[in-house]
């Protein structure tokens, strides 16, 4: 009648949509390790693997309390036998023998500095290596390498785009944009969206989403703001997608896959006297400019939150909303839409709020969806 082993209470989730995870990380010297493992496969074209240690980095950096011995962390989701090895061996020796030999390997090190460039994926990194090149004079040097445009940009910019974005620079990309956009539209609406929206001080990007609201006028409005900062002359790159985007269409299973919406990858050029606080470093200081990356979306309003929500991330986060939503609703979530296979119809949201609402979850503040 009564079973004999108790159920153990597991009050971590494995969706990280169920979990709140700030930007103070108790765990980092693991999640550091797993997110070599993680990096370490995804170069190998590992994707199962990938995820697990993804999944695995995920849950130890929601916990509010350290992971002091292995016997706490049996409760938890999403840990492997494997991850569970790594995390011994780092309770035991303070490191992990598995990642310092990926860390010392020389196919890693060059793999990881050849997609550290703007334009550089994980596939011409190892076209580059098996050509024998293992430096960035090696392929510049090559006779039969063809750079394209943005991979060009992104070696010229190396040293600038490499270096991580503050906070105030953000914020001072954010005035510059507003003020483009509003001379064009001025009732525009601009959202500062990803990892700032998350609350983290620090980012490899800044991204906004501009729309109007006005169904059908945003169409034209980033081709418009383009325009504006070449005039400026702050436009260092520009590479402009427009809509393919088809309200008929269910949302995607596959998370890789980029949204529809009108959106440009830029690289914008930002004056040191419109930082508060300055640049952060010397050079900068004396050349009194640096070069930033910038990305903006531009979906039609009616599609704003599933947008916001879709580009706040982080990106664990948004994998596993879109997987609880399969899993546990019978739902696909993308960036443009939510569609419930039982009831066979969309579900329209203004706010994020909905969104969540729709889908039976708590709702998440973005700066606890650092998962
Ligand atoms: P960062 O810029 O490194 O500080 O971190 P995030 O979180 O801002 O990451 P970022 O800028 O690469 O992307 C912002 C969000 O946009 C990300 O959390 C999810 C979404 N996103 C970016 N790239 C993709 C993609 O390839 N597919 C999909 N579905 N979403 C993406
Ligand atoms: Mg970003």
């Amino acid at each position: 009648l009564f079973s004999t082993t108790p159920t153990p209470v597991s009050t971590v989730s494995q969706y990280a949509c169920q979990r709140r995870t700030t930007t103070k990380n108790n765990n980092k010297i693991f999640t550091d390790a797993f997110e070599v493992l993680a990096e370490s496969h995804e170069l190998n074209d590992m994707e199962g693997p990938c995820l697990a240690f993804r999944r695995a980095a995920s849950v130890l950096k929601s916990l509010p309390w350290t992971v002091q011995n292995l016997r706490v962390t049996e409760d938890l989701p999403c840990l492997g036998e494997h991850s569970m090895c790594v995390i011994e061996e780092i309770l035991q020796h303070g490191h992990s023998f598995e990642v310092e030999k990926i860390l010392s390997d020389e196919r890693y090190q060059i793999l990881k500095l050849f997609t550290s460039v703007f334009g550089v994926g994980p596939k011409t990194a190892e076209k580059w290596y098996r050509r024998g090149l293992r430096s960035f004079s090696d392929v510049l040097a090559e006779p039969g390498i063809r750079l394209n445009r943005m991979q060009q940009s992104g070696f010229l910019h190396y040293g600038d785009i490499s270096r991580a974005v503050s906070k105030a620079e953000a914020q001072a990309l954010g005035n510059i944009i507003d003020e483009a956009v509003r001379a064009i539209t001025p009732d525009a609406i601009l959202t500062l969206t990803g990892g700032f929206r998350r609350g983290k001080d620090f980012g490899h990007d800044v991204d906004f989403i501009v729309t109007t609201p006005q169904l059908g006028k945003e169409e034209r409005l980033l081709t418009s703001v383009i325009d504006r900062l070449k005039q400026q002359g702050i436009l260092l790159y520009c590479e402009y997608q427009a809509s393919t985007f088809d309200e008929s269409k269910l949302p995607s299973h596959r998370f890789e896959a980029m949204d529809h919406f009108a959106k440009c990858f830029l690289i914008l050029r930002l004056e040191d006297s419109q930082v508060e606080g300055g640049l952060q470093t010397a050079e900068e200081d004396r050349r009194g400019w640096r070069a930033v990356r910038v990305d903006l979306v531009s979906p039609p309003v009616d599609r704003y939150a599933f947008t916001l929500l879709g580009w706040s991330g982080s990106r664990q986060f948004e994998r596993d909303l879109r997987r609880f939503a399969r899993m546990e609703r019978r739902m696909l979530l993308d960036n443009h839409a939510l569609y419930d296979k039982t009831k066979k119809e969309f579900l329209a949201a203004t706010t994020e709020k909905d969104i969540f609402a729709h889908l039976g979850l708590e709702y998440i503040e973005p700066w606890q969806r650092n998962a």
